[in-house]
C-alpha cells in the first residue's frame, strides 16, 4: 500500500494541471472601451460560436477573476429562447483539443441579469456534434454580480482526454428556484418558489468570462517509464524486505 501511495505521489507530482485555453475576451491591444473585445482564446487555442440563436455583444467584465486592471470586457450573451421553449439549446460552444492532455477540466465566471435564466448547464462532446449534459448551475437568490470559478471537473470522462473534438456548450435550462428540469425558465428576479416567473424574458443576458480549459499533460514515454522504473525499484525494495 505505501508503495502505492509513493508510486501515486511521484505521479501526481509530474502532472500538475495546466492551462489548455483561456477566453478572457479582452481586446488585444486593450483599447478604452469594455464595449470591445476579442473572441481569440488569451491562452492556447480554440474557437467559440453561438447556438441555438444566441446573440452577443461585449460588455464590462468588472467583478469577474480577471486581472486585467482595465479594459476588462466579458462576452455577453442574449436572444434566448422564449418561455418554455429549448431548454438546452441555446447558449455558447467552445471547440478546444485535449490533445496530450487528461483529467479535463472546465472553470468559467458568469453574471446573469434579472431576466435571464437563473439556470445554465455545462454540456460536453467528444466528437463535436453530439453533446452531453454534465452539471446544472443555478444563481443564488437574485443575485445579478459576476459569479466567479463555476466549475466543472471532467477526469471521470476519459472520452475528452486526449481529444481533438472536445468541446463544451453552456446553455440556458428549465428549473426553478433550487431544482433544475421542468417545463419553464425561472428568471433570476424570482424570489417565489414555484415555477416560471414572470420576468423572464429572451433579452435577459448572461456574461461569460475567464472561461478556461485546463488538463494534465499527458506523460512522455520517458517520464512514463522512469515512473515504471520508480515503481519497480520501489517494489523489489518492498519485497527485499
Ligand atoms: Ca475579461
Amino acid at each position: 500500500m505505501r508503495t502505492a501511495l509513493i508510486v501515486g505521489l511521484v505521479a501526481a507530482a509530474a502532472l500538475s494541471q495546466a492551462q489548455i485555453a483561456q477566453w478572457n475576451f479582452n481586446s488585444n491591444p486593450a483599447d478604452s472601451s469594455t464595449g470591445t473585445g476579442s473572441i481569440t482564446p488569451s491562452v492556447g487555442s480554440g474557437s467559440l460560436s453561438l447556438v441555438g440563436g444566441a446573440t452577443t455583444s461585449f460588455q464590462s467584465g468588472v467583478g469577474s477573476s480577471d486581472p486585467a486592471a482595465a479594459d476588462n470586457s466579458a462576452y455577453n450573451t442574449l436572444n434566448y429562447p422564449a418561455q418554455s421553449v429549448g431548454s438546452g439549446t441555446a447558449g455558447v460552444q467552445f471547440n478546444v483539443s485535449t490533445v496530450g492532455f487528461l483529467n479535463i477540466q472546465v472553470q468559467f465566471d458568469r453574471r446573469h441579469s434579472a431576466t435571464a435564466s437563473r439556470w445554465v448547464q455545462l454540456q460536453y462532446s467528444t466528437n463535436g456534434t453530439t453533446f452531453v449534459p454534465f452539471q446544472n448551475y443555478e444563481v443564488s437568490g437574485t443575485n445579478v454580480a459576476m459569479i466567479n470559478g463555476s466549475s466543472a471537473n471532467l477526469s471521470s470522462i476519459s472520452g475528452v482526454n486526449n481529444n481533438p473534438n472536445f468541446a463544451i456548450r453552456l446553455v440556458t435550462i428549465f428549473g426553478t428556484v433550487g431544482s433544475a428540469g421542468g417545463s419553464v425558465y425561472t428568471s433570476v428576479g424570482n424570489t417565489s418558489t414555484g415555477p416560471g416567473g414572470s420576468t423572464y424574458g429572451p433579452a435577459g443576458t448572461i456574461r461569460y468570462d475567464m472561461v478556461t480549459v485546463s488538463g494534465q499533460p499527458v506523460p512522455e514515454p520517458g517520464t512514463m517509464a522512469a515512473l515504471g522504473l520508480g515503481a519497480a525499484a520501489l517494489l523489489r525494495r518492498r519485497r527485499n524486505k
